[in-house]
């Protein structure tokens, strides 16, 4: 380009010089000429003085010489540039001048036809002169035409190509800064992701349960992507199928489907279609124009799977931050599992999976709290296997952990989801019943005790006989304290093994058609715990009345 453009230079200033070169060469000619036509003319007039001189008769010769010579001054004047014209001028003027000093008409006709004749002579030099500058005059002009048209055409042409050079250039910056503006937008739309990452990471290290976290995912992949679609799905606890829980954009999310149909769970990293060298999409993928499976991967194994589906290809970059977020979900979800699995030990009991005594104190503060700002009534339950030491002596302590883990299994399936099932300790269990007054939290201690007695308990291949429990109940109507609701069952559950067991006891003022006691008037006054020896020592105490109203519905 460089040199292209300095050689074009170079022919053009040749040309320019070449045209100014000829161009002047032309002028000079031209002046040449009209010098020379000017000599002619000037000549003519002086041989037309001396034919007229030749014609005039003599005595007026003297003044008719004077005027020629004057008028050959001219003449002269003219041609002082050319020596051989000079000479002729030096020799017309020495003829003229010889022309007076002659005595005979005919000598001096001599000398003016000789005068005349040196006049034809000069006269044809200039012809000469006249024609030679003629042509040099015309080969000038053509010369000068040829190289103006050779400068114009190289002009043209160099204007020719530096329009196509500079077309081509234009284009080439135009390019440049397409490409430029298109990186700017791609930064620009990079940043704004990694800031959406990092804003996503905060909101779900934030999120309280999986719900949470996962719909706070989809929000931000909807936002990183709003040309896509997709959904978040995780494995079930049995890992033998990946749930959907949370879709966004137009993605047509199926409820669950087998780990085996995602490429991407099974190789255990990312899958994105249209980069893949051999396209394998997963079994659980709509038809789209491109898609990315990125796994939840943590240290234990696979958590589940960030599935998105575009309309168009993905570029890389972008499938980049989706794995950047996606290590945050991942860390994000096995912290929430860690927490879960924390506090779940921290309020479960391990051997019935149970809530334990922690939980229930807790649990029962504030729903009594609840109630006591004009919630509905609560009661409680206190349960004891009857003779448990009896199973563990007979068939071993690991047959008494079954029959326990079995009564917990039996617990769950009797009472409501919202009822708080509690292993008290040992063999004892409380069941905080939400939403019961103490009649129905009476039916449902009976109901339970029956289903204990009707079901056949059974470790190791053995037949546990029959199995039977004794229950106290209270409700929140008559003891607004939690250690008084819980003493008030407690006692009644006394009451109950103290009464034959295999039956179910209320604590109430108003005990109506069930077996009760009654506590005492001033309650925060007597020490339950004491409550059964005070009683069987005649009646005084907190026990001041044990009302068995009706016997137990099945004898002991
Ligand atoms: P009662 O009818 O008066 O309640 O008699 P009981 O035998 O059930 O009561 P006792 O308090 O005499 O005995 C409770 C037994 O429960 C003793 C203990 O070995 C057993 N036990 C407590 N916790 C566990 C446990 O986690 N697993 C097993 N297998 N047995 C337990
Ligand atoms: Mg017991
Ligand atoms: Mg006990």
């Amino acid at each position: 380009m460089r040199w292209s453009a300095l050689t074009s230079a170079a022919i053009v200033l040749l040309l320019c010089t070449l045209a100014v070169y000829f161009s002047r060469q032309f002028f000079d000619d031209t002046r040449w000429v009209s010098h020379t036509t000017a000599v002619i003319g000037e000549i003519r007039s002086t041989r037309s003085l001396l034919d007229k001189l030749a014609a005039t008769p003599s005595g007026s010769t003297q003044v008719s010489i004077a005027a020629i010579l004057d008028q050959f001054d001219r003449v002269a004047q003219l041609i002082r540039d050319n020596p051989l014209q000079v000479q002729n001028a030096q020799d017309f003027r020495r003829l003229l001048s010889r022309v007076n000093g002659q005595n005979s008409q005919a000598d001096a006709a001599n000398t003016l036809q000789a005068a005349h004749s040196l006049l034809g002579n000069m006269q044809s030099e200039e012809y000469r002169l006249l024609t030679v500058r003629t042509r040099s005059q015309a080969d000038a002009s053509r010369d000068a035409a040829i190289a103006v048209t050779a400068l114009c055409a190289a002009l043209l042409v160099v204007g020719f190509i530096l329009a196509l050079a500079a077309r081509r250039e234009f284009r080439l910056r135009a390019d440049a800064e397409r490409i430029l503006q298109a990186d700017k937008d791609e930064l620009t739309r990079y940043s704004r992701e990694l800031a959406l990452v990092s804003a996503g990471s905060e909101l779900i290290q934030a999120a309280q349960d999986e719900k949470q976290l996962t719909r706070a995912v989809a929000q931000i992949l909807g936002e990183m992507l709003p040309e896509a679609g997709g959904y978040v799905a995780l494995l079930s606890p049995s890992n033998d199928l990946v749930e959907v829980c949370e879709s966004w954009g137009n993605s047509k999310a199926p409820q669950s489907f087998p780990p085996s149909a995602c490429v991407a769970l099974q190789l255990g990293r990312k899958i994105h279609l249209s980069q893949s060298l051999v396209a394998i999409p997963c079994k659980h993928v709509n038809p789209c124009a491109d898609c990315i499976c990125t796994p939840l991967r943590s240290t234990t194994g696979s958590l589940g799977v960030i599935h998105v589906e575009a309309t168009g290809t993905v570029p890389a970059k972008r499938a980049d931050s989706i794995g950047l977020f996606t290590a945050q979900i991942t860390l994000a979800l096995t912290n929430l599992r860690m927490r879960e699995a924390l506090r779940s030990q921290s309020v479960r009991d391990p051997l019935t999976g149970l809530f334990n005594r922690r939980y229930f104190d807790e649990t029962l503060q504030r729903e009594l709290a609840a109630f006591r700002r004009g919630g509905a009534p609560l009661s409680v339950l206190m349960l004891d296997l009857d003779h448990f030491k009896r199973i563990n002596d007979t068939f071993g302590h690991t047959a008494g952990d079954d029959a326990l883990r079995a009564l917990g299994r039996l617990m769950r399936s009797t009472f409501r989801e919202s009822d708080v099932i509690c292993r008290y300790g040992g063999e004892e269990f409380a069941v905080i019943l939400m939403n019961s007054d103490l009649s129905g939290a009476y039916a449902k201690a009976e109901a339970f005790r029956h289903a204990v007695e009707d079901a056949s308990i059974s470790a190791n291949g053995h037949d546990m006989g029959r199995v039977t429990t004794s229950v106290g109940v209270a409700c929140s109507a008559e003891f607004e304290d939690v250690a008084q609701l819980v003493h008030a069952a407690d006692a009644a559950l006394y009451q109950a093994k103290r009464r034959g067991r295999n039956s179910s006891w209320v604590c109430s003022e108003q005990p109506g058609s069930m077996p009760a006691i009654q506590a005492p008037p001033q309650a925060t006054e007597f020490n339950w715990s004491d409550a059964s020896l005070t009683s069987e020592r005649g009646g005084r105490g907190p026990f001041h009345r044990i009302v068995p109203i009706n016997p137990p519905s099945r004898p002991v």
